[in-house]
């Protein structure tokens, strides 16, 4: 990150609390305006604002193994910030607490909007607080960049959990592309793991894009489903019904319990003729009422049955490598393209190509071909063709 050159710089500022020596700041914070508010004369304000106290590694390291709230928040903004000094201190955090990561229970849980998700992570999450366990929920949802409303945004939906101190809620963090949610994500849940929650509950919406990544980073996989408004059994994507571990028919009280019944029973039966996600596991379907609580501990005695069966058979421990991988290589793959897209003779010869290949003109294939060419010193060392590249 560029510092901002001396002279630009406004005297009376100075770096923020957690930005150290203040070094790759861009900017600064500014003293508070004397006796006034928004430039409000005498309108004081009446609290003095607290200093965020600073923390060393070591400090943060173990505040966050003694599951200190505090301190969680904080590396975990660290986790989700894209300044480079952040992403090194988060980074050298992370490796130290990779050892004691991978002890939760990741559960991923899609819906289309309005199934009762958030209803449903307050009441099963308060009921496994209730068992003893530590819990924590995130989020994966994109789109809460730009509409700014997270679909965690409304906690009162988890009004029991987010005043539960064995439970941690953070709302989908605001990363721009599906990659930096992505990244950002897994990395909280790592840190979570390390805090010692032992439960991992992760949101999304129903897209396929960010049900993709959620999949890829939790060891089971539930859809969230409810009767009528087109979700019933020719409504849901075979797709996403071969990537579900289970699936769970919310809303099965009053009037609904019996058209519920009755999805639930299709959907039982459909699970047998489908593709299973995780080998010597069988998908079932279960009825729920988040709102009356219902058919919650049947749903966990399933989870922990689940986690035995997979850890027998090596599948959790091998999903989870494979997870990790995958997630290596992706990122390795988006910094090569993004790369390659910003090289200037790429971005030069780009528009022009285009057109030629829509127009007709050029073969795709002698476009990617020119193209590679063109950005070949990127792909290069010491000016050596890489081999293949002709
Ligand atoms: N009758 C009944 N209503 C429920 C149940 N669970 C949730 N609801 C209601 O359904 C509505 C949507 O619930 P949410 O929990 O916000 O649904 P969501 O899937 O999180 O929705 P988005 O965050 O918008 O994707 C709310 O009005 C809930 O009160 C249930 O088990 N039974
Ligand atoms: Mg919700």
């Amino acid at each position: 990150m560029m510092s901002q050159p001396e002279s630009t710089k406004n005297p009376n500022s100075r770096p923020p609390e957690w930005a150290g020596d203040g070094k790759g700041m861009s900017s600064g914070v500014m003293p508070g305006v004397k006796g006034g508010h928004d430039g409000v004369p005498g309108a004081t304000l009446q609290h003095k604002r607290r200093k965020r106290p600073g923390f060393t590694e070591q400090q943060m390291l173990d505040g966050v193994r003694a599951g200190d709230r505090t301190i969680l928040g904080r590396v975990i903004s660290l986790v989700e910030s894209n300044a480079d000094h952040h992403m090194d201190l988060a980074q050298a955090l992370l490796r130290s607490l990779l050892p004691e990561t991978g002890k939760a229970l990741r559960i991923g849980i899609t819906g289309v909007p309005g199934a009762g998700k958030s209803t449903f992570i307050d009441a099963f999450g308060s009921m496994l607080t209730a068992k003893g366990h530590k819990v924590a929920v995130l989020a994966v949802d994109p789109s809460s960049t730009m509409s700014k409303g997270s679909i965690l945004g409304d906690k009162t939906r988890m009004e029991t959990l987010s005043r539960d101190e064995n439970a941690f809620i953070r709302p989908s963090p605001s990363g721009g592309t599906l990659g930096g949610v992505n990244r950002k994500t897994r990395e909280t849940m790592l840190i979570c793991e390390a805090a010692g929650f032992d439960v991992i509950l992760i949101e999304t919406v129903g897209v396929g894009q960010s049900e993709a990544a959620v999949r890829s980073m939790t060891d089971f996989f539930m859809l969230l489903t409810l009767t009528g408004a087109g979700d019933d059994l020719q409504g849901i994507k075979r797709g996403v019904m071969e990537n579900a571990d289970a699936i769970v028919v919310n809303k099965a009280d009053g009037d609904n319990l019996l058209k519920a019944e009755r999805l639930g029973s299709e959907l039982g039966h459909a699970l047998h003729y489908l593709k299973t996600p995780t080998p010597g596991w069988q998908p079932s379907s279960f009825l729920v009422s988040a709102l009356k609580k219902t058919g919650l501990e049947e749903l966990w005695t399933m989870l922990l049955k689940f986690k035995e069966v997979t850890t027998e058979n090596g599948e959790l421990a091998h999903r989870r490598s494979q997870q990790t991988i995958e997630w290596m290589m992706g990122m390795v793959l988006e910094q090569v393209q993004q790369r390659f897209l910003s090289q200037p003779q790429v971005r030069e010869a780009l528009p022009g190509l285009k057109q030629q290949v829509a127009a007709g003109q050029l073969p795709a294939t002698t476009a990617a071909r020119d193209l590679l060419t063109a950005a070949d010193q990127l792909f290069s060392n010491n000016n050596q063709q890489p081999k293949g590249s002709s």
